[in-house]
Parts: C-alpha cells; sequence; structure tokens
C-alpha cells in the first residue's frame, strides 16, 4: 500500500449546486420504481423533518462549503473531489442491514427506513482531526431508534459499520488508488451508538444527503473526530468485539479507536488546541475558534468516559 499522506488544500474544481440539486432528482426519480409507495412522490428530494434537541448556537457553515470541502476518499483524496467526482454514483436504490448479535435482524429499504423513523433537523458542531470545523444543519434519527427496533443481545458490546464498495462508481477504490483499504470501516462501543446525539444523518439543509456527503446514510458522532463519521454505510453489525476501525488499520500511532475530540491531545501532525473555521473566513484565510473539549458536548457525554485515561484511549 502507498505511504500515506494527508490532502492539500481543496481542488478549484466545483460542481453548482442547481447541477446536484437536478442531479439527485433524477436518482430520487429513478429510485421510486424500487422503493414502492410507502416513500416521498417520485423525485422528491426535500425531507419532512420536525426541529430536533441539541441546536448549536453558532452560524450554520454555508451549504456551498459544506458540500465543497469533504473528505470521502472512495472518490479521491484532494477535498474537491468528492464534489467533483460522484455524480455517477446511484444512492438509490439502496439497503442497509442492521445485523449480527441482535434479536430482529433487517435489510431495511432506505427510503422505507426514512419513512418509517421521525425526522429531525439538529444542528451540530462538527470538528475534522486536521483542525478544521463546520456547523452542519443534519437531517436524521437517533442510530438508537433503529438498534431499538433491531433488539441488541445482551453479548453486544460494540456496533460496526460498513461503507460500500462499487469502484464502477467510486474512482478511489479502483486499483491502482490504493488510498485506503476497502471497505471503510467504523465502529462505535455500544452506549456510544445508543447516545441520543449519535444520528444518522439521511440529509442536511433539509434535503436528502448530497453524494459527496455520504449519501444515503452516514453516521454523525458530534464529539468525535469527523472521521467517525462513516459514509454511504451499507452494514451495521453487533458485535462482541471492538471492530477494527479504517484509520486505527492505516496508522494506530495517530488514530485511535475513541477518537474524542480533545483540544489537550495533540495529534502528531496537527495541533488540537484550535480550528479553522471552515465559510466563516476573511479573505485572509479564515477565523480560528478554540477547539473544546468534546468538541463542546461534554455535559452530554462526558459521562461515558468516566475515569478512563483520554490520553491513552485517544
Ligand atoms: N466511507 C467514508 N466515510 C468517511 C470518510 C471516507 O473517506 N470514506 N472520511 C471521513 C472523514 S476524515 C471526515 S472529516 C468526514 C467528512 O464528512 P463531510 O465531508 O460530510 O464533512 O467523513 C468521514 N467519513
Ligand atoms: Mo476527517
Amino acid at each position: 500500500m502507498a505511504q500515506w499522506s494527508y490532502p492539500r488544500p481543496p481542488a478549484g474544481e466545483i460542481t453548482p449546486r442547481s447541477a446536484w440539486l437536478s442531479r439527485r432528482r433524477l436518482l430520487a426519480g429513478a429510485a421510486m420504481g424500487v422503493a414502492g409507495s410507502l416513500v416521498a412522490p417520485a423525485g422528491a428530494t426535500t425531507l419532512q423533518t420536525r426541529p430536533g434537541p441539541f441546536q448549536a448556537t453558532e452560524k450554520p457553515t454555508p451549504l456551498s462549503d459544506v458540500t465543497h470541502y469533504n473528505n470521502f476518499y472512495e472518490f479521491g483524496l484532494d477535498k474537491g473531489d468528492p464534489a467533483a467526482l460522484s455524480a455517477g454514483f446511484a444512492a438509490r436504490p439502496w439497503t442497509l442491514s442492521v445485523e449480527g448479535l441482535v434479536a430482529h435482524p433487517r435489510v431495511w429499504d432506505i427510503d422505507q427506513l426514512i419513512a418509517a423513523m421521525p425526522i429531525e433537523e439538529r444542528l451540530y458542531r462538527m470538528r475534522c482531526v486536521e483542525a478544521w470545523s463546520m456547523v452542519i444543519p443534519w437531517d436524521g434519527f437517533p442510530l438508537a431508534s433503529l438498534l431499538a427496533q433491531a433488539e441488541p443481545l445482551s453479548s453486544a458490546r460494540y456496533v460496526a459499520f460498513e461503507s460500500i464498495v462499487r469502484p464502477a462508481q467510486m474512482p478511489g477504490q479502483r486499483a491502482g488508488l490504493d488510498s485506503l483499504e476497502w471497505p471503510y470501516v467504523e465502529g462505535l462501543r455500544l452506549d456510544e451508538a445508543m447516545h441520543p446525539l449519535t444520528l444518522l444523518a439521511v440529509g442536511l439543509y433539509g434535503e436528502i444527503l448530497p453524494n459527496q456527503n455520504g449519501a444515503p446514510v452516514r453516521l454523525v458522532v458530534p464529539w468525535k473526530y469527523g472521521f467517525k463519521g462513516i459514509k454511504s454505510i451499507t452494514r451495521i453489525r453487533l458485535v462482541e468485539k471492538r471492530p477494527p476501525t479504517t484509520w486505527n488499520r492505516m496508522n494506530a500511532d495517530e488514530y485511535g479507536f475513541f477518537a474524542n475530540v480533545n483540544p489537550e491531545v495533540d495529534h502528531p501532525r496537527w495541533s488540537q488546541a484550535s480550528e479553522r473555521v471552515i465559510g466563516a473566513g476573511g479573505f485572509f484565510g479564515g477565523a480560528r475558534r478554540k477547539t473544546q473539549m468534546f468538541n463542546g458536548y461534554g455535559e452530554q457525554v462526558a459521562a461515558l468516559y468516566g475515569t478512563m485515561n483520554l490520553r491513552s484511549n485517544y
């Protein structure tokens, strides 16, 4: 495998919003034949949402930044690659399977899942280990709601997630572009997965997820670094042992299992004390702010970690 290095600043290539919106209408329309009548009218890209809890007070990052400054290595290493190279990705039809140590395993059609779950809009602070941050109005439902339906067995202690492998539509998965091992995988401890902040997002800004943001369903764990937020999930498996995670596999010294945002524990290549606020920039490179413990969600999540040493369990 090639020596991995983090990408440079964003490539200049962008897709105008009008282009991806009409593309998504086409894709959503194409899906309806399969999804059947349970779902929204053919071609709908707007989600029925209600305001949820956990509303950040910061200003939301402009949609154009949320959709054009992305990490999604299946489409390439540069921040602009996911927007530029994901047009041909078909996020519908799509199945999400919930399996492993559960009483009721099930393979969900994504649009039937969306119809079955009340979709909330939640404004979350997000922070990447590369020391940039955004504030994103996600639309989704608590992962706990889905897991509750599946009924985890008492032997289940972790949740393992798997992204899609589809090299024909994901240029970053083709031979020679071996930036990561596929599929991209992530994991949470069961109590982290069941926490009310932990969201499965199916949209942002009131519309179904753009491909580059992890269509049709991705994980959002706002007190952890962005890389925990696995995109285009196709499998969720309840397991007994701590599952492997992509970045920990790639470089165990740099990426631990927990990946809790912690301004006091620096990544070997990036200080974690402060962050660059994407989309809030002035002409010369933008606003910075101090990074908060657990990304500001400590009141909600600190108890999950008790007296755990957060320096060795990074
Ligand atoms: N499948 C998959 N999921 C992924 C990634 C990826 O490369 N592949 N990148 C991660 C990283 S490093 C970050 S910061 C976030 C970025 O999400 P966003 O582009 O929607 O902001 O997605 C995470 N989820
Ligand atoms: Mo990231």
